[in-house]
């Protein structure tokens, strides 16, 4: 089956958990026929958190694909988690996706997460849309949460929608419908049809001027980005609303503004207007400049490929799911064309793989199918070499797209099977999750036997635990959760590493000379890289880079894994005869080696970003709690009526947050956090090691 490209639609929806990601999807889902009654997250029984997990707790988890037509378009939806603990979910997501519809609730508008999920998308260029959603919830307030998007998040919002009230129905003016500002139209959506019927009607008299105020900042804004429209508005002649459809979605798709729609995703109302907007305003796969890749052959040298069926094949891996029946390897196509029993290309690897198999994947089922083209999302059953971020391509076309990359974990924890025989067992099944979730990691300890399982927090780790038991049925012994320590070094040192040595009978010379440091930049833990002019011939430098590389990936003096690190290549000494790569390699390993025991070791401790949002009357308890913990209280502001509290604490001292949080307060705040960086431990933490 192949499709018209210029008519899909590939977006994803994020939000702060709990926003109304899963509400809205499952609505979508009736209003396009997909199903013929509407799932609820409060009863799992929704189409896209058909996991056990997700149903139990009522929560996202995974991020599920869904695939169904809407007027002119065929939308590839992705609804992705909420809990920062599943963010590698967001973040490769966004990495393939066109464009993204990003929920606020309106009660409590621009939350914590709203703010990350927001800058991932900046990161990967996506453009969107926005759905304040929770319309009917007490407290709900479109204005403010509006203008909360553009002060928080630095953007460029227009409403498209205004509401009609707010707040449930037993509320004097409540949440009853949305004002088209485009058609200056009233719609309401009758509840005996769940909302699928639209009653359009003229705007009520009392919401005339705030309408007529609205759409007039409607038209000067959309004036700035066209000309037509300009000249149009100065000399005062009626304008069409194809073009300012047309407007909307030229300056929406070059980032310069982000449409915003209003409703409620519980009750049905103000969701076919979001619809549309994806088929109005978002990208299709063809309105996008080409993708950009490096020749494998030159590094460094950037190829591109337009998103055209005619195109050389490329694509990219960006999930990898587990189960007891194997593997599905889930590729976004860029260009080109990919069939059921065909050979392609892993670049990164240098390996060709097969391709048996190719599937549309709707939640929980799916459906073989024997192409797919440019534009598409579709996963493949089979690969052998691939991981998440690899690159696959047409063997005689090679390019390379850059990787995804994940945050680095905060919390691990020992785990040890309950009965011996299943060790071996567990080994594997580790494995097979960490090749699902690049934000899992799990290392075996020599001395004890234990594995310690490593990952973004309490819930990610309790998760994948129960994943254990109830699809592997694997029963393990789990220890208290602790912090994921990381190390670099204290101080900057250059070291020379040799290699003079005879094997063999033969001679081998290599000298090469490094600078080690602690270096931090957001995104990138490690870097490796030259500066040593043409010292040393390229073989040799790639030979000895890589070792750095590797071995930089392991695990500093204390035992833990190294971060902040920065190793710069100075330069190197070659011998006409003796020297070759495998000399360099030695010499490269002798240089990492003295330079890690010269520059002593520092310990690091995962610090996160906490957002409290309690009433006034507790904000001067969590501060003082706060202040106990390490933290660092960064701002307290005012939203509604509430008091919400940003501060920097240490993940050591976070564990349990959740139930102090509610005697404090009795229940009535609320919290997230999230990785914020790493930073030196306390002397204590150090003491307690040794
Ligand atoms: N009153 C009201 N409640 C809503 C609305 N939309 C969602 N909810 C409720 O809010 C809760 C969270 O909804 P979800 O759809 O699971 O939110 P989500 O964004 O998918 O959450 P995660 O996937 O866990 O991040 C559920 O109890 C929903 O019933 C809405 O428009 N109005
Ligand atoms: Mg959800």
């Amino acid at each position: 089956m192949s499709r018209d490209i210029k008519k899909l639609r590939n977006i994803g929806i994020v939000a702060h958990i709990d926003a109304g990601k899963t509400t809205l999807t499952e609505r979508m889902l009736f209003y396009a026929h997909f199903v013929h009654r509407v799932g609820s997250v409060d009863e799992g029984t929704t189409v896209t958190d058909y996991d056990p997990e997700e149903q139990e707790r009522g929560i996202t988890i995974n991020a599920a694909t869904v695939t169904f037509p809407w007027k002119e378009i065929v939308i590839n939806l992705i609804d992705t988690p909420g809990h920062v603990d599943f963010t590698a979910e967001v973040e490769r997501s966004l990495r393939v996706l066109d464009g993204a519809i990003v929920v606020f609730s309106a009660r409590e508008g621009v939350e914590a997460q709203s703010e990350t999920v927001w800058h991932q998308a900046d990161k990967y260029r996506v453009p969107r849309l926005a759905f304040i959603n929770k319309m009917d919830r007490e407290g709900a307030d479109f204005f403010r949460t509006l203008q909360e998007i553009r002060e928080r998040l630095g953007a460029n919002p227009v409403a498209l929608t205004l509401p009609v009230g707010a707040g449930p129905a037993h509320f004097n003016d409540p949440f009853r419908g949305v004002i088209d500002l485009v058609t200056m139209k009233m719609l309401t959506f009758t509840p005996e049809s769940n909302g699928s019927e639209i009653i359009v009607s003229e705007i009520p008299h009392e919401e005339c001027d705030r309408a007529a105020e609205w759409r007039a900042r409607l038209l000067d804004e959309l004036s700035l980005h066209d000309d037509e429209l300009t000249e149009k508005l100065l000399a005062d002649e009626p304008v069409e609303e194809e073009l300012l459809h047309r407007v909307i979605r030229r300056a929406t798709i070059q980032y310069r503004i982000v449409p915003v729609f209003c409703g409620s995703a519980l009750q049905g109302i103000g969701v076919q207007p979001v619809m549309d907007g994806v088929w109005r305003y978002l990208p299709s796969p063809q309105d996008l400049p080409p993708v950009e890749g490096e020749d494998p052959e030159h590094p460094g040298k950037k190829i591109y490929r337009k998103p055209d069926p005619k195109e050389p094949f490329s694509g990219l891996v960006f999930k990898i799911q587990v189960d007891r029946h194997g593997e599905l390897y889930y590729v976004r196509i860029y260009s080109g064309q990919l069939k059921a029993n065909s050979r392609v290309l892993n670049p990164g690897k240098g390996k060709k793989e097969n391709v048996p198999q190719l599937w549309r994947v709707q939640a929980d089922r799916r459906e073989q199918i024997p192409m797919a083209e440019a534009g598409d999302i579709v996963g493949i059953v089979g690969l052998r070499y691939s991981v998440t971020g690899d690159t696959l391509c047409d063997p005689k076309h090679p390019i390379l797209f850059e990787p995804i990359t994940f945050p680095e974990t905060v919390i691990s924890m020992a785990i040890e099977p309950e009965s011996s025989a299943d060790r071996k067992k567990l080994t594997e099944v580790l494995e097979l999750m960490k090749k699902q979730d690049p934000t899992f990691d799990a290392r075996e300890l020599e001395e004890t036997g234990q594995t310690i399982v490593s990952g973004m927090g309490e819930l990610h780790l309790e998760v994948l635990r129960h994943r254990l038991e109830r699809e592997f049925r694997l029963n393990v012994r789990v220890y208290p959760p602790r912090v994921s320590y990381r190390e670099t070094v204290e101080k900057p040192v250059e070291v020379t590493g040799v290699c003079h040595r005879n094997i063999g009978g033969q001679n081998l010379f290599a000298e090469v000379q490094i600078r080690m440091e602690r270096w931090e930049q957001k995104g990138q833990p490690i870097l490796v890289t030259a500066e040593c002019g043409d010292a040393l011939p390229p073989p040799y430098l790639k030979a000895v880079l890589q070792v750095l590389q590797e071995k930089s990936q392991g695990t500093g003096l204390l035992g833990f894994p190294l971060t902040q690190l920065k190793i710069t290549v100075l330069g190197g000494k070659t011998h006409e005869t003796d020297s070759n790569e495998v000399a360099f390699q030695i010499a490269a390993a002798d240089a990492f080696e003295k330079a890690l025991r010269e520059a002593g070791s520092l310990i690091l401790e995962p610090i996160m970003r906490l957002e409290v949002i309690t009433p006034e009357e507790y904000l001067g308890d969590f501060v003082a709690d706060l202040q106990r913990r390490r933290g660092n209280i960064e701002q307290t502001f005012q939203r509604g009526n509430m008091r919400v509290i940003e501060a920097l604490v240490p993940m050591a001292n976070l564990f349990g947050y959740s139930s102090a949080m509610r005697t404090l307060s009795q229940g009535r705040a609320s919290y997230s956090m999230e990785p914020h960086s790493y930073a030196p431990a306390p002397a204590e933490v150090l003491q307690g090691m040794i």
